[in-house]
């Protein structure tokens, strides 16, 4: 069990979990509903591991209210999913969905019955087809596109929820399906990255300004992934190199947020950028969110390479330095939460951080009827109190969001990771709350009681 040091209790400090629409909704054609690049993507062999998809998943559509009573039940407080934009707007534009509307109406409603606070993500990767069908992402029309359908859903919901957060991890969508074709929709090269980057980093801002003007008490956010970058050895290609790849996964998206426009000089290849650039877009790219939302799980360690174009750098693998990693492959390692905590604050003086989500996925067990999930709640343990550690020495830090509360779909990687506090048996879609679950349940309710006190 944690233990928290005393005068560490903060009572508006938001403890919550964290989903996706694409990941856990299924039923991707009920009702009404449009196909996003994720539907397709996901149906075409060979994409997804073991030709996965999300076309079930995990039946949140017609299960919320029993996954929103097994929040309640574990007493957490927020709970933060997305908009599946196709849902609300087939077609990306024009005639709103009435039933996809009333969907997201009756689970906001239930949130808020059992004082579960909504916070809403209003894009989490996954674009209408008919959007893609005209340029998606690489088409600056996007910007009216997003304009309409942020409208629309803030619009719709502003009576309702204060949270709200524009887009989900831009250099994950950007990277992964823009450049390396790896995920939906499976764009690759330079030219579709850049234009897609600069078309969602506008779409930032404009989502914040919208959200600002039409609901002035919103508390408004975004979210990006970020990894403590290091460099292989103190020699100086190595050093550099990691300067290059921190420019990428750390700074590309805030820094123009900010006003300091992209990182070029630590990255030059992003010069790419400016030839999207219209003017009066450098303005434009700034918004003041409220809060940060940082989504951090592991470390890189980079050391220099001429064979990678652009950004001549490589990652040395977890499996090569011989450390633990989860299913993910990724390196479990809880110093990078702190350090990537301090180093955001220390370079950007943000006004306030959240930790949108944090969580790992490990292989689970089902024995009669339990998951005993020890390394899970040794990892989450392990960066919760990294949090408070950087929370203690000063870092505006002001919640905490657990990737995440089923397990779902993990876009290329299919069912297989699994990072849920609840296992879900993907042929009955019977819910176990895990070890973990119950052990974080634990962890906010101390946290909690002791705050009040
Ligand atoms: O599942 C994803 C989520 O959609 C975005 N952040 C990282 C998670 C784990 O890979």
């Amino acid at each position: 069990m944690t233990e928290f040091s005393a005068g560490e209790y903060d009572p508006d400090f938001k403890w919550g979990v964290s989903t996706a629409a694409y990941q856990t909704e299924g039923s991707i054609q009920e009702d009404g509903k449009g196909l996003s690049i994720w539907d397709e993507f996901s149906n075409r062999p060979g994409k997804i591991y073991n030709n996965h998809n999300a076309n079930q998943a995990c039946d949140f559509y017609h299960r919320y209210p029993e996954d929103l009573s097994i929040i309640q039940q574990l007493g957490i407080p927020n709970f933060r999913f997305s908009i599946a934009w196709s849902r609300v707007l087939p077609q990306g534009v024009g005639a709103p969905n009435r039933a996809g509307l009333d969907f997201y109406d009756r689970l906001v409603d239930s949130c808020l019955e059992q004082n579960i606070e909504p916070w809403i993500t209003l894009y989490h990767w996954d674009l209408p087809v008919a959007l893609h069908r005209r340029g998606g992402w690489t088409n600056r029309d996007i910007l009216n596109w997003f304009t309409e359908y942020v409208e629309l859903v803030v619009n719709h919901f502003k009576d309702r929820v204060t949270q709200w957060m524009v887009l989900n991890e831009p250099m994950v969508f950007t990277g992964a399906g823009y450049f390396l074709g790896i995920h939906a929709p499976g764009k690759r090269g330079m030219k579709n990255f850049s234009s897609a980057v600069h078309h969602a980093t506008l779409c930032q801002a404009e989502g914040g300004r919208i959200i600002r003007d039409l609901h002035s008490s919103a508390h408004i956010g975004t979210t990006f992934s970020c990894s403590l970058v290091e460099p292989a050895s103190a020699n100086e290609r190595d050093v550099r190199a990691a300067q290059r790849v921190d420019a990428l996964l750390n700074r590309l998206f805030i820094e123009p947020a900010l006003g300091r426009g992209y990182p070029i000089n630590q990255l030059p290849a992003l010069a790419r950028l400016e030839k999207h650039m219209r003017p009066g877009d450098e303005q434009r790219l700034k918004f003041d969110f409220d809060f940060i939302g940082l989504q951090c799980y592991t470390r890189e360690v980079i050391r220099y390479s001429w064979s990678m174009p652009y950004i001549f750098a490589r990652q040395i693998s977890p499996q090569k330095r011989a450390v633990p990693t989860t299913l993910m492959g990724w390196e479990v390692y809880a110093d990078s939460m702190y350090h990537i905590l301090t180093n955001f604050y220390r370079r950007y003086r943000l006004k306030k951080i959240i930790i949108t989500e944090n969580g790992a996925a490990f292989a689970d067990s089902v024995k009669e009827g339990k998951i005993d999930d020890y390394e899970r709640e040794r990892y989450l343990s392990s960066h919760i109190h990294a949090c408070l550690r950087a929370k203690r020495e000063g870092v505006p830090l002001s919640g905490y969001f657990v990737w995440t509360l089923t397990d779902n779909f993990e876009w290329a990687e299919g069912y297989r990771p699994t990072f849920g506090l609840v296992h879900v048996n993907f042929q009955t879609q019977e819910r176990i709350i895990k070890r973990s679950g119950q052990w974080y349940a634990n962890l906010v309710q101390q946290y909690l009681s002791q705050s009040q006190k």
